[in-house]
């Protein structure tokens, strides 16, 4: 039995998805993150040193990292299923949106997350809480904004290509951008077709039965 390990509202919702649209069986472990931190508990590392969410096992192997994860359960129990055709134009489509999604799309989201909670943080003195926040205003404006904006304008463009990521069908590579623009959703930054795009995977019933598994959603925003 495929045993994911599952923080709340998280990235690791994703595996979830991917596994109710395979139809193959699994059991969550869910874990809460801190209050005060909103990091993994401690008990994530006894499963993967690093302890960040996804990790699944699956008999005596332990994957870590998202699109790994998805690699492994799409060649394992797809039989061809959410993956383009080899040597496809498509299936180039699909590798390349299923790295970019965590190598590029969410760096800039989760700088500009980290950086907003800087100037909040209860340890820093009062004095420097006004230069914080000009430090976080300063780079969120000159740097991390237009990075965000130009990748968003990276998925819309490609969407006027086709319907998913990787053509005219759902692929891992959907799943994989879901939470990029998930989390670009949840902070107001989506255009009309991306709005769409959501309002589409959304719908799917293996993504709803995916959230009664996996408990409540609500993105971190900066
Ligand atoms: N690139 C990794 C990122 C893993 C990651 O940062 N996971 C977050 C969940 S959104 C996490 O575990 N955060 C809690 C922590 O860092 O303690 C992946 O896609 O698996």
């Amino acid at each position: 039995m495929i045993i994911v390990h599952h923080l709340a509202a998280s990235r690791s919702q994703r595996v979830l998805w991917l596994l109710e649209e395979l139809g193959v069986p699994y059991e969550v472990k869910r874990y809460e993150r801190d209050p005060k931190t909103m990091l993994a508990p401690p008990a994530l590392r006894a499963i993967h040193p690093l302890g960040k969410s996804p990790i699944i096992t699956d008999g005596d192997k332990t994957i870590a990292e998202t699109g790994a994860i998805v690699e492994y359960l799409i060649d394992t129990y797809g039989n061809g299923r959410l993956v383009p055709a080899a040597g496809t134009p498509e299936k180039l489509r699909y590798t390349y949106w299923l790295h970019y999604a965590e190598g590029s799309a969410m760096p800039p989201m989760v700088m500009k997350l980290i950086f907003s909670r800087i100037p909040k943080a209860p340890e820093l003195p009062f004095f420097i809480k006004p230069i914080a926040r000009q430090l976080f205003a300063g780079v969120t404006k000159s740097f991390l904004d237009p990075q965000i904006k130009a990748h968003i304008a990276l998925w819309d463009a490609e969407l006027t290509k086709s319907p998913y990521f990787a053509g005219d069908e759902l692929t891992g590579a959907d799943i994989l951008m879901s939470f990029p623009v998930e989390a670009a959703a949840a902070r107001g930054t989506l255009t009309p077709r991306l709005t769409a795009y959501l309002t589409t995977i959304h719908a799917r019933p293996a993504y709803q039965a995916a959230l009664k598994t996996g408990g409540p959603y609500q993105l971190l925003t900066p």
